[in-house]
């Protein structure tokens, strides 16, 4: 296992379209493992792959709900190779978002609330799949990353550049 390095804005590799996988073997599992492990260290819910450099439509996401009565987190690890969006509804959730690739940085984006998928999971099985709530807004945010889109893409120029002055001092302030 190895904890990979997240790209991070304004890196042009984010803005690469990632190739579909053509054969889900055992090096992309292993893969798919190191970007666990980054994922649960970074802390974040969702990863994809050009994130940690590799140009490929796979992305892993971990909702980590938490117990209500003992406190614990319950792990609920999902991947998705080659994800489609089949249908979408026109009704949108909005969802305050933040990206590992934008480290702490929050805003506000308009998604649809309810999207039918259809992916691989890792033993290249396919799924077809109706998904809703906090699934639905990670899994579009980390499809977007697959296609060269950053969250702060789907603001206005007025709220990305705010965010991205915040990313700038914040930046200064650490260094
Ligand atoms: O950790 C993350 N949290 C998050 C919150 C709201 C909407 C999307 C996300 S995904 C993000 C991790 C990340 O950057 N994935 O690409
Ligand atoms: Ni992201």
């Amino acid at each position: 296992m190895a904890l990979l390095p997240i790209i991070e804005t304004p890196d042009p590799r984010l803005k690469a379209i990632s190739a579909p996988v053509e054969k889900v073997d055992d090096d992309l599992r292993v893969f798919i493992a190191d970007m666990f492990e980054t994922m649960y260290d970074a802390p974040g819910i969702g990863l994809a792959a050009i994130q940690v450099g590799l140009a490929k439509r796979v992305l892993v996401i971990d909702l980590q709900d938490k117990d209500e009565e003992t406190g614990e987190t319950i792990k609920d690890p999902r991947v998705f190779i080659n994800p489609e969006i089949l249908e979408e509804s026109e009704e949108l959730s909005v969802y305050s978002e933040g990206c590992l690739s934008v480290p702490e940085q929050y805003a506000d984006v308009a998604r649809p609330a309810v999207i039918k998928a259809k992916w691989l999971d890792a033993d290249g099985k396919e799924h077809v799949e109706q998904i809703d709530g906090l699934l639905a807004t990670c899994l579009q945010h980390e499809m977007d990353h697959l296609n060269g889109i950053l969250f702060i893409d789907r603001l206005s120029k007025l709220k990305r550049d705010i965010v991205l002055k915040k990313l700038a001092k914040a930046r200064k302030m650490a260094a």
